[in-house]
């Protein structure tokens, strides 16, 4: 079938907005029609260039509302009319990963998904011809796409898929990455670096923890409200000062705050976001992404002395059994979507989101079909 699709034909290019070529769906997969999807700071990562798993031309985006159009033979778990949320972290239930009950990290399609290919080893996508690759098994900033039956999650048709759609990464991934990552306990100090659509997540899961302080920490003040708004009791601009803001937060906090999320994709901020940590006891949570080559680096002492390094991908959240539930808690009023979603635009201005992202104006830009 035909589709409409943004291509990433190369790094550092704008996307094309194009008519695609789409395969109907193999033995285990279901094709989508994407209704809405968010643009992530993974997407422009990506695109980049920065990212060593980084192939073109492919189809971006992994944060996405969808209706089931149609299943290949063997599907059982969702039929066409279904909403779902599709998973760039799948759940199949049967690998060590998935077994282990010790990680989300489910492996079964991880090795082709990172060449851009379906679990058989080829693309759905095409254009004349010429095949174009899937990304983080996604690819919803197309009209259509397939998608394993593993990486799809099933959630209630009551759930607006232009808002829940964001469950598909940012908002997910900060709230877990407090509740099931670091298992913030209440009373807590927490430090947030980032305060883009992952960073205020944290602080809507750190809320929810119960944390006492809450310090948001950006270099652009224009992100400050929002994060007051969501229960940041500080804010703090590292431009202020003339000394590492690792040391102010120390100064600030009795000797470190007791969990750091670094929330942005840099390894000088996730030292600071360590080393502003508490002697003894004082975790650091690593959920930015860095670009190909970037190592992080402290001293060893700051280990050694009881602080923690730790990463959180999708939140640590299973996405099948547990991302369910998280739209459950949305649509019981728990937490709200609107405030992330601060601009809604077609697919066609899929390049305009991008450039609202690195001129600091967004915190999600919707993209609706
Ligand atoms: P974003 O661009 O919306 O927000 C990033 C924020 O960081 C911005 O507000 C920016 O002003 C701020 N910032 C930049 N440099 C800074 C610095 N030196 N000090 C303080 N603040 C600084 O991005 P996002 O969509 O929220 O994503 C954040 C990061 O998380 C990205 O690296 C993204 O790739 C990553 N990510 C990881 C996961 C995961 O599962 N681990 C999931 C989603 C996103
Ligand atoms: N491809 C990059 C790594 C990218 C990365 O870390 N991705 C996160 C999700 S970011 C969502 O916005 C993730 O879940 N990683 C786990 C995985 O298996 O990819 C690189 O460095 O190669
Ligand atoms: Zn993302
Ligand atoms: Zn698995």
């Amino acid at each position: 079938m035909k589709s409409r699709a943004a291509i990433a034909w190369a790094a550092n290019r704008p996307l094309e907005i194009e008519e695609i070529d789409v395969a109907p769906p193999k033995a285990g997969e279901v094709l989508l029609r994407m209704v809405a999807t968010g643009v992530c700071h993974t997407d422009a990562y990506t695109l980049s260039g920065k990212d060593p798993e980084g192939l073109f031309p492919v189809i971006l985006g992994h944060e996405g509302g969808a209706i089931v159009e149609e299943v290949g033979a063997g599907v059982t778990s969702v039929k066409p009319g279904d909403h779902v949320i599709p998973l760039y972290t799948p759940e199949c239930g049967q690998c060590k990963f998935c077994r282990s009950g010790k990680t989300n990290l489910c492996q079964a399609i991880r090795a082709t998904q990172g060449k851009g290919l379906m679990p058989d080893g080829t693309s759905r996508f095409s254009k004349k011809g010429q095949p174009i690759l899937h990304y983080m098994g996604t690819s919803t900033f197309s009209e259509y796409t397939v998608l394993p039956e593993i990486a799809v999650a099933k959630i209630p048709k009551e759930a607006p898929l232009e808002k829940v759609c964001l469950l598909g990464c940012g908002v997910t991934t900060g709230m877990g990455a407090v509740l099931n990552t670091a298992k913030v306990k209440p009373g807590s100090t927490v430090a947030v670096f980032g305060l883009g659509g992952i960073g205020l997540s944290v602080i809507i899961g750190a809320v929810m923890a119960k944390a006492e302080r809450i310090i948001a920490i950006d270099i652009n003040p224009a992100k400050f409200e929002v994060a007051k708004q969501l229960g940041a009791t500080e804010c703090i601009n590292p431009k202020d000062y003339d000394r590492p803001i690792q040391e102010v937060i120390v100064g600030l906090t009795d000797g470190g705050v007791d969990y750091s999320f670094e929330c942005i994709g840099s390894v000088q901020v996730m030292r600071s976001a360590l080393e502003c940590c508490h002697k003894g006891w004082g975790e650091s949570i690593i959920i930015g992404v860095a670009g190909a080559g970037e190592e992080i680096a402290t001293r060893p002492f700051q280990l050694v002395t009881g602080r923690v390094w730790r990463g959180s991908a999708f939140g640590g959240v299973r996405g099948r059994s547990e991302l369910p539930g998280y739209v459950d808690r949305y649509l019981r009023g728990e937490f709200e979507l609107d405030t992330f979603i601060t601009h809604t635009m077609g697919l066609e201005q899929v390049n305009k989101a991008f450039d609202l992202m690195h001129e600091g104006k967004s915190i999600r830009s919707v993209l609706l079909f």
